[in-house]
């Protein structure tokens, strides 16, 4: 028999809006907590699995805290700017602002229906004029930091999107979204200085507790390198080379130069025999993606512009080519070719029969061997003049001395890490708060005219031209500057997504604040973040760019810490029964409503913990549920049957106790998968009493209810409490009772389990030896065998070499 959710479910919903049972108290004497979930963009298809995963985690870890004495803050919100509600506005002119509320209706009806005990007062959206009033306010800080700047940039344009991409959404040369053609373009735009906080991300990572391979992410995205900055003088000219080298100790195996295709210095280098072949690779190189230039198996190609340059080293004279797996865009664009070290030197000087000569032999000593391929590693100088024998790290800092010397180089750190392109061409986003006057200045909004709204137009067109939509507004482009009364221009590019959700972490904390995004002291309160989880999908932008902002809020004043997410918690994915990412198109996708309405919310929570631990990827599998399912029936009933009011006997006594201990131990791991097993394992137990123990049963209701939230809720007071349950201290083991008295330890027979011994914790060797040769199973597989070794690890393992 099925326990009522259908029943339970809405009632304690209900109870907890109408309570404000969630409500987190600035003013609490109590130990604060902030864990946060990655809000959701609000798409018209709904919630999908994927988002109670980590909701669900959240929400348990909450509801245990606050069981443990902690005053928890759990806000969610709503990431509502974004293109696809724009791009359903244009094929079927619905107003973007009325199909985003029908979907934050709709994901606020399926959030709730899930049971989690978030803090609807702290409720954002980030397509609310009140929220990107302030979004804007922040842009105005960066703007007078001269951290947000105008610049004629190339940039990934998309003619079918209709829109500039920033380098992260653009793959193999494809629109992330929707997957058109891109192509490389000059236009005005604005940019954020990432670049000026870059060594800042890096370092400060850390001192944080996130997954080392998201961490490695970010380092290798912002893509700090250390090295030197080198001129060589090009002969018959009276320029500079300037190239960027993370190995100055290679200088003398330097037999070539490159400059990428699109290089400032190309014309005046190349001699007029080789304009032509010159200018031809150029503009095949105009059209390739900086991805289909590097990769690294592609066959190098470039051409000879006919110049030279002087290494400074030794004053040989050595050609300058150009070739395109040199980028434009790093380090300085241009190249000392060091074939003897360098991969691609290598490939390009072999097909191009170009000299290699070798600098570096390995440390053991031995002489290098570059007949088949480049000597990448460190070690220790050769062919280099006075500095032969010299290891790598003494070298470089040697050589960097001597270059900045003779005024020729110096230190140099490199970053991968570009500026961050700030506007999008469209009309769905926050407008960027300027004005260009007709005097040809560009003048920031007042602050007290904020927020600049976004005109309530009838029908969204897009430009063609590359402006934003708003461009045609033209009783909301042209206005006048209120300081100067100029004529004025507004600017008409918008924010990208990511801007709201640079700081809605904050915004959560003091939402209602009319005169400020949110007032210090109080975030001070609450900050950092202690737990953070969502989608590894992630690990590199959201992150990178709310770090930054809040870096900028730091140095304003406005936060006390210098990162704004202590602990960062990746789920996994959930994939379709086929073991495939869910999509429309492969009909894998499981709908949360169609499962609540099947099983109940308390099984959907209870079953994606069950899957496996949080952070892997797992599939989906129907079945799985009614075995959960059933468990929470079994709870369900023996809490509602007869109970005993005696004192446990002493399996159940014994038993109890464990299950706390490893439930309390897990949930503090988010090791919730086994917590729940072991839960299962109590009520199995309990169950097969003709009157389970009431005092046990209280125990296993309780710590059943930050899994099963309303189902705890409901036989908390079915036992005859009253709510809230999660008022209730968090239960407590007894160290001694929780102790575990018996333990299964494998035997193996030559390296196979063959069988099992049951025997009490720190029982000795020989006796475990002992056990072992007289267990059936394993006697079976030594018939006729010589044993040779026992091998006895206590309380582990007992194995028998045979
Ligand atoms: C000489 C050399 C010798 C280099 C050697 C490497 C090994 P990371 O670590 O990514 O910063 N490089 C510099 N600018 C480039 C550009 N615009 N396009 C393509 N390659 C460029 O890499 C720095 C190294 O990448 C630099 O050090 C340079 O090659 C190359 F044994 O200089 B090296």
């Amino acid at each position: 028999m099925a326990y009522p959710f259908g029943e339970i479910e809405p009632k304690w919903q209900n109870y907890w809006l109408e309570n404000n049972t969630f409500r987190a108290d600035d003013n609490t004497t109590k130990e604060r907590l902030y864990f946060l979930d990655m809000f959701p963009y609000p798409s018209a298809a709904g919630l999908h699995v994927g988002h109670p995963e980590g909701y669900t985690a959240t929400d348990i870890m909450a509801r245990f805290k606050r069981m443990n004495g902690f005053e928890v803050l759990h806000p969610m919100g709503w990431d509502s700017f974004g293109l696809p509600a724009e791009q359903y506005a244009l094929k079927t002119g619905i107003h973007p602002r009325v199909t985003t509320d029908q979907n934050i209706q709709n994901f606020r009806r399926q959030i709730r229906s899930l049971g989690f005990g978030y803090d609807w007062d702290r409720e954002v959206a980030t397509s609310d004029p009140d929220y990107y009033r302030w979004t804007q306010w922040i842009f105005l800080r960066l703007f007078e930091r001269g951290l947000a700047y105008m610049a004629e940039v190339p940039v990934w344009w998309c003619p079918a999107l209709g829109t500039v991409l920033a380098n992260e959404e653009v793959i193999d040369g494809l629109s992330e979204r929707g997957s058109h053609p891109v192509e490389r373009r000059p236009m005005r735009q604005w940019m954020l200085k990432i670049t000026a906080y870059a060594d800042r991300l890096v370092d400060d990572l850390d001192e944080l507790d996130w997954p080392e391979a998201i961490k490695a992410m970010q380092r290798n995205w912002i893509g700090r390198s250390f090295g030197a900055q080198v001129k060589f003088k090009v002969v018959g000219g009276d320029s500079d080379i300037e190239v960027f080298t993370t190995r100055p100790d290679t200088l003398f195996g330097a037999t070539y130069m490159v400059l990428a295709p699109e290089h400032p210095l190309v014309d005046s280098i190349t001699s007029s025999d080789k304009k032509e072949l010159v200018d031809e690779y150029r503009t095949a190189a105009a059209m390739k993606s900086d991805l289909e230039r590097t990769e690294l198996q592609k066959e190098k190609t470039g051409v000879f512009t006919g110049g030279f340059a002087v290494n400074p080293v030794n004053g040989e004279e050595i050609p300058v080519w150009i070739a395109d797996y040199v980028l434009g865009h790093y380090g300085t664009g241009a190249i000392m070719a060091v074939p003897g070290h360098d991969t691609r030197d290598y490939e390009f000087a072999k097909s191009q029969g170009l000299r290699i000569v070798p600098v570096v032999n390995p440390v053991d000593g031995s002489d290098v061997d570059i007949s088949e391929e480049a000597f990448t590693e460190e070690g220790v100088a050769v062919n280099s003049g006075q500095f032969d024998g010299l290891p790598t790290a003494d070298f470089k800092k040697k050589i960097t001395a001597w270059l900045e010397e003779q005024g020729i180089g110096e230190e140099k750190v490199n970053y991968r890490m570009r500026d961050w392109l700030f506007s999008r061409q469209r009309y769905w986003g926050e407008p960027i708060p300027v004005l260009h006057l007709e005097d040809g200045r560009t003048v920031a909004v007042r602050d007290e005219d904020l927020p600049v709204l976004l005109p309530d137009v009838q029908r969204i067109q897009p430009s063609g031209t590359g402006e934003s939509p708003l461009a045609a507004v033209e009783e909301w482009v042209n206005t006048v500057d209120p300081v100067t009364g100029l004529k004025a221009r507004r600017e008409t590019n918008t924010m990208p997504q990511w801007a709201g959700s640079c700081w809605y972490y904050l915004r959560y904390l003091d939402p209602k604040n009319t005169e400020a995004p949110f007032d210090p002291e109080v975030v001070d309160k609450w900050l950092p973040v202690d737990l953070y989880v969502g989608g590894a999908e992630h690990a590199v932008l959201h992150l990178l760019y709310a770090r930054f902002w809040h870096k900028v809020f730091y140095d304003l004043g406005l936060v006390k810490t210098k990162e704004p997410f202590q602990k960062l918690v990746n789920q996994g994915m959930i994939l379709g029964e086929d073991s495939q990412k869910m999509s429309k198109s492969r009909g894998n996708v499981v709908n949360p409503d169609d499962i609540v309405e099947r099983f109940g919310a308390d099984s959907l929570r209870c079953y994606e913990m069950y899957m496996g631990p949080i952070d892997v990827v797992k599939p989906w599998n129907t079945s799985q549920i009614s075995g959960v399912s059933r468990f929470l029936d079994r709870v369900y009933r023996i809490a509602t049957a007869p109970l005993s009011d005696d004192s446990p006997e002493n399996a159940t006594l014994k038993l109890t106790h464990k299950t706390i201990r490893k439930v309390t131990q897990d949930t503090e791991r988010m090791r919730f998968n086994t917590a729940l097993s072991s839960m299962m394992v109590l009520s199995k137990h309990l169950a097969q009493q003709e009157k389970p123990n009431r005092w046990a049963v209280e125990q296993l209701v309780l710590l059943v209810s930050p899994y099963a939230s309303h189902l705890g809720e409901e036989l908390w007071e079915q036992l005859g409490h009253k709510p809230s349950v999660v008022d209730q201290p968090w239960p407590i083991f007894d160290a001694d009772l929780a102790k575990d008295d018996e333990l299964t330890i494998a035997v193996q027979v030559r390296g196979k389990v063959r069988g099992t011994i049951q025997v009490a914790p720190g029982t000795a060797k020989e006796e475990l030896e002992r056990l072992a040769l007289a267990e059936p199973a394993v006697v079976r597989h030594l018939e006729g065998q010589t044993i040779r070794k026992v091998i006895v690890v206590p309380d582990r393992i007992v194995n028998i070499v045979i």
